[in-house]
């Protein structure tokens, strides 16, 4: 098992950074106090999201922080990510654990039903998303909104690394840590933000102060 000290978790894609260049984006944000980062790609073919992926993965290892690929197992295993981030309907964690034969990877699982919390996938994952905290409009096709309640609820569970996704903003996220989560994941208060080092540096200040 990992030990996941992370506190800012940036999940990012080319269409989030709209028209910005993703890696410039990236940077600003790692420098700002990003520590770890998910490649989300939706829609891209495996060709591209394994060219952006290596193009992270060099990023990530410039600045010495772990890459996380979403839902590739094939992508995360031939850029050597750090982990993979899967959720209910993708390759079971547990699975992941048998075919990606390597001890230190990560695997993050999001819990969007609260019975996931009984399962053997939870198990075998190292840290769990609570997804979404609050509604977003960058990704309508959720389960549960969790709330501050829902967060301490799953706290109760589980001692597992909880990570809070889902309109994670500066007015919110120390009362999320509050409740229970250990690290914070955002997509638009970065990607969209108009500087996104001084975004992810008020974030980071805010979760840690
Ligand atoms: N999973 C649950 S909510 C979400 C994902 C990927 C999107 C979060 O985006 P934002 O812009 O930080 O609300
Ligand atoms: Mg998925």
């Amino acid at each position: 098992m990992i030990s996941f000290t992370y506190k800012l978790y940036l999940v990012i894609s080319e269409a989030d950074c709209k028209g910005k260049n993703m890696i410039a984006v990236a940077r600003q944000a790692i420098k700002g106090g990003v520590d770890i980062i998910q490649l989300r790609e939706k829609n891209a073919s495996v060709t591209e999201f394994t060219t952006k992926a290596l193009q992270l993965k060099a990023l990530a290892d410039e600045y010495h922080i772990p890459l996380i690929i979403n839902d590739n197992l094939m992508v995360a295993e031939h850029v050597n990510a750090a982990g993979i981030h899967v959720g209910n309907n993708d390759l079971p964690p547990a699975e992941i654990r048998r075919e990606w034969n390597v001890a230190n990877k990560i695997i993050g699982y999001s819990i969007e039903y609260i019975e996931q919390l009984h399962n053997e996938q939870m198990e075998a994952a190292d840290y769990l998303g609570i997804s979404p905290v609050f509604g977003t409009a960058t990704k309508t096709d959720t389960v549960t909104e969790w709330g501050l309640e829902g967060i301490t609820t799953i706290r109760q569970l589980t001692t597992k690394p909880l990570i809070a996704i889902g309109n994670m903003q500066l007015n919110n996220v120390k009362a999320v840590i509050n409740a229970g989560a250990d690290c914070i994941a955002v997509v638009s208060a970065i990607c969209s933000a108009s500087n996104p080092e001084k975004a992810a540096y008020d974030l980071k200040n805010e979760i840690i102060k």
